[in-house]
């Protein structure tokens, strides 16, 4: 008996339907601006919060009970169960894409070398799922920051034996991802920053990391992976301050260690939020910098200062992230992942069919919002009309770096420039938003 076995595969049904097993709004090959929905979002699962979280929180224990049994210490015999209900919702949900760390999937482990026979087995079984189901990989992952061995850090530890563990497990994940189809290898540096700035030496670490993310890349091209690494930034959580504190950051470090053409970013919903930044500006910022590689899409709570990792809820909040995306040309390996997780209390196998259906389906009114947007080219008519004083020949000659500091200021008294303010347009352009919806 499957665990998903009362739950039927999830359809397509329109807006109408009152079903909620049912797609209201995803209709997979619908097309948007010439390109399916399923190919514009590119979703996935991801196999943390959804089979290996066990629904426990800092005060109390795990409330699911699953038959792969998450949080109990993990057999070959109940990660196959695992690995035989994933690929079950996956394959109902409809889901083109799944994501993983090492150690969601495979059984326990303790010395180097029983990991890598672990991870193995387990990807020997993935491999074979895959072929069945038709899901791909979106990315993996190796997880630097359960073990306690990671306490104080991964790359960023002062102990150069367990920066050799991290190393051991990532490019066995890179092999992993690689073997498997993978379409992106990802970094989250959760451990990669520091509890307490006095016993810490940032100027270390930071090269430590650099040396760690410059083998990432020489190991990529070693093993002729051709998918995309991406760092996924943070700003804190679990440790008090994270080195790949937001896209900006994250770009600061790679220019640095001259990994800019080499690396992107995984930019995660709540924590651009976390970092006290928005949602979209992660985006347009990882646009302009030209490293917009993936999205963890999620929501945070208002009133909570953490990485609740809640389902995405809110169609006219994530118009502008979609309206990013698709400006910036769309998805090239990257895609949506659903990094987030079903409350404590939703103890049900359909609570994960409900949360994945509302996520996908927000997603997809998103994205018929913001296409819409993008059609109507008011909004970017309006930006680039803002700045067309610098297409004109003063503009061109200072921007091209023709002019001195002497020379600008010079124009501005020989022309007597008395330059007067215009409007920014701001309640004009979120009235756009909303009559997108
Ligand atoms: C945690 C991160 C993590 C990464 C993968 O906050 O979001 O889930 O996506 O390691
Ligand atoms: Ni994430
Ligand atoms: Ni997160």
């Amino acid at each position: 008996m499957s665990y998903f076995a009362d739950i039927p595969k999830i359809a397509f049904e329109g807006g109408q339907s009152t079903n909620p097993l049912a797609y209201r709004y995803y209709d997979a090959d619908r097309l948007v601006l010439g390109k399916s929905m399923r190919d514009h979002l590119r979703w996935a699962v991801c196999y943390w919060h959804t089979f290996a979280w066990p629904g426990n929180d800092i005060f109390g224990a795990g409330t699911f009970d699953r038959p792969w049994k998450p949080g109990e210490p993990v057999s070959r015999e109940l990660a196959g169960i695992k690995l035989n209900a994933a690929f079950e919702m996956f394959d109902k949900l409809g889901a083109p894409f799944y994501c993983f760390h090492d150690v969601d999937a495979m059984a326990d482990h303790d010395d180097p070398a029983s990991y890598t026979r672990e991870l193995d087995a387990i990807v020997d079984k993935m491999e074979g799922k895959i072929a069945e189901t038709g899901v791909s990989l979106l990315w993996g992952t190796a997880n630097l920051f359960s073990h306690p061995r990671y306490a104080a850090g991964a790359a960023t530890n002062p102990d150069p034996d367990v920066f050799a563990w991290a190393a051991h497990q990532v490019r066995s994940m890179m092999g992993a991802t690689h073997r498997l189809g993978g379409a992106n290898y990802v970094l989250w540096g959760g451990r990669e920053g520091y509890d307490t700035i006095l016993n810490t030496d940032i100027g270390k670490e930071l090269d430590q990391f650099g040396r760690f993310m410059t083998m990432v890349v020489e190991h990529k091209h070693k093993i002729g992976f051709d998918g995309a690494i991406l760092i996924e930034p943070k700003p804190h959580e679990p440790t008090k301050h994270q080195y790949d504190r937001d896209t900006a950051t994250v770009y600061g470090f790679l220019k640095r260690y001259g990994l800019e053409d080499e690396v992107k970013v995984n930019i995660e919903a709540n924590h651009a939020t976390l970092a006290g930044n928005s949602f979209e500006h992660e985006i347009a910022t990882a646009n302009a910098l030209d490293i917009m590689g993936s999205i963890d899409i999620n929501r945070g709570d208002p009133q909570n200062g953490w990485d609740t990792d809640q389902f995405p809820n809110n169609v006219p909040d994530l118009t502008p992230v979609m309206y990013y995306v698709l400006q910036g040309g769309g998805f090239d390996t990257g895609g949506f992942n659903f990094d987030a997780k079903i409350r404590r209390q939703s103890v049900d196998a359909e609570d994960l069919f409900y949360a994945h259906i509302g996520g996908v389906d927000v997603l997809a009114r998103a994205l018929l919002a913001a296409a819409s947007l993008i059609e109507a080219g008011e909004l970017s008519g309006f930006v680039e009309e803002r700045y067309s004083g610098w297409s004109d020949a003063f503009g061109r000659k200072v921007i091209s770096g023709e002019m001195s500091l002497d020379q600008v200021g010079d124009h501005a008294v020989e022309q007597g420039l008395m330059p007067k303010p215009k409007s920014g347009r701001q309640e004009h352009l979120e009235n756009l938003i909303n009559r997108s919806q």
